[in-house]
C-alpha cells in the first residue's frame, strides 16, 4: 500500500505590523511538530507570511509591493526551506507573489524536502473587487492586488514519502467552491488536493444575512464533495483568527476520497492536525462510479464550456 502522514498547519491569525519573521517562526515550530507526529508533508495556508492584506485598501500598487514575495527562498523564508530539509518534510506555501516583470499572483507552491520547488499555481477564482466599496464592512481587494492565474490547474508526480509519486495538485481558497477546479484535477488523476484559505467569519459584502455556521458547512461540503468527486485526498487549510479585529474562521480538515473528514482543527489558532492517509483508496472511486472515461458525458457537457 501507499501509505503518507498528510498534516494541515493551521496558521492563527497574523497582524498587519507584524513581519513575516514572526509567521516563519511560527511555521518552523509547526513544522517540528509536524516531524514528531511522522508527516511527510505539510501543508500551510493561503497568503501564509502575512495578514491577508486584500482587506486594505491602496490607491497606489507600489505601496503594497511590501506584501508580496520577489524569491523563494528569500532571507525571510530560508528558514522553512531549511526545516523541510533538516526534518525531510515537503511542504505547501500560500503567498503573494510578484514576478520580475511586474506581475502580481495569489501563488501556492509544493517544496521538496531538498528545497526544490516541484509545483507552483496561481490562484484563478480571484473573489471580491479591483475598486474601493464604501457599501462593504470591510474589503476584499484580491481583483485589485492580483492577476487571475495563468498556470490552469496543473498535477505532477511528485516523491513524497515513503509512497513514491504521487500525484499532487493545488487550488487556493475561493477555487474550492468551483467544482470545474476540482474536475480538472480529477482529469489528471490527483491523488492529493493541497489547498489553504483565508475566509471571513461573516458576509461582509451587505447583501444579505448569511449565518456563520453555514459559511463554515459551505467550505466542508465544497472540500468533502470534491475529493469525493474526484477520488482523492484533500488537505484544506485556514489562516484563522482576527487579524486586526477581522475575523477569519479555522476548521481546518483532512478529507479522504469518501469525502469523509479524517482531521479536523478545533482551535482558530496555530494548530497541528495529521492522518494518514492510504493512496490506494483513491482506486475504488476511479474505477467504479467515477471512471471518468466509461461514466463521464463531455458530449453533454458544452454548456460549462461556454462564456
Ligand atoms: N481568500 C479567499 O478566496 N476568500 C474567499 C472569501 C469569499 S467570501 C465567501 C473564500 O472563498 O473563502
Amino acid at each position: 500500500s501507499r501509505k503518507l502522514v498528510l498534516a494541515a498547519a493551521q496558521l492563527g491569525p497574523i497582524q498587519r505590523a507584524e513581519g513575516r519573521e514572526v509567521a516563519v517562526a511560527r511555521m518552523v515550530a509547526l513544522m517540528e511538530t509536524a516531524h514528531r507526529r511522522g508527516a511527510d508533508v505539510v501543508v500551510f495556508p493561503e497568503l501564509a507570511l502575512t495578514t491577508f492584506f486584500p482587506r486594505w485598501y491602496e490607491e497606489d500598487l507600489t505601496n503594497a509591493d511590501h506584501w508580496y514575495e520577489t524569491a523563494l527562498p528569500s532571507n525571510a523564508t530560508a528558514p522553512l526551506f531549511e526545516a523541510a530539509r533538516k526534518f525531510n518534510i515537503g511542504f505547501h506555501l500560500g503567498y503573494a507573489e510578484r514576478t520580475p516583470d511586474g506581475r502580481r499572483f495569489n501563488t501556492a507552491v509544493y517544496v521538496h524536502p531538498s528545497g526544490e520547488v516541484v509545483l507552483k499555481y496561481r490562484k484563478i477564482h480571484l473573489p471580491g473587487h479591483s475598486e474601493y466599496d464604501p457599501t462593504r464592512t470591510v474589503q476584499h481587494l484580491e481583483k485589485r492586488y492580483f492577476e487571475v492565474g495563468d498556470l490552469g490547474f496543473p498535477v505532477v508526480r511528485a516523491p513524497i514519502g515513503n509512497a513514491g509519486p504521487v500525484n499532487i495538485g493545488m487550488m487556493i481558497c475561493n477555487d474550492r467552491r468551483w467544482p470545474e477546479a476540482w474536475r480538472s484535477l480529477g482529469m489528471q488523476q490527483v491523488e492529493l488536493v493541497m489547498l489553504g484559505y483565508n475566509t471571513p467569519s461573516l458576509n461582509m459584502e451587505n447583501r444579505g444575512f448569511e449565518a456563520h455556521h453555514l459559511r463554515v458547512f459551505h467550505n466542508h461540503l465544497s472540500i468533502q464533495a470534491g475529493c469525493y468527486q474526484n477520488a482523492c485526498f484533500g488537505v484544506g487549510v485556514a489562516k484563522a483568527g482576527t487579524e486586526d479585529g477581522h475575523e477569519l474562521f479555522g476548521h481546518s480538515i483532512i478529507v479522504n476520497p469518501s469525502g469523509e473528514i479524517m482531521a479536523q482543527a478545533t482551535s482558530w489558532d496555530d494548530e497541528l492536525i495529521v492522518a494518514e492517509a492510504d493512496l490506494d483508496m483513491c482506486k475504488l472511486g476511479r474505477t467504479t462510479i467515477f471512471d471518468f472515461a466509461r461514466h463521464r458525458r463531455p458530449e453533454a457537457y458544452g454548456r460549462i464550456l461556454a462564456s
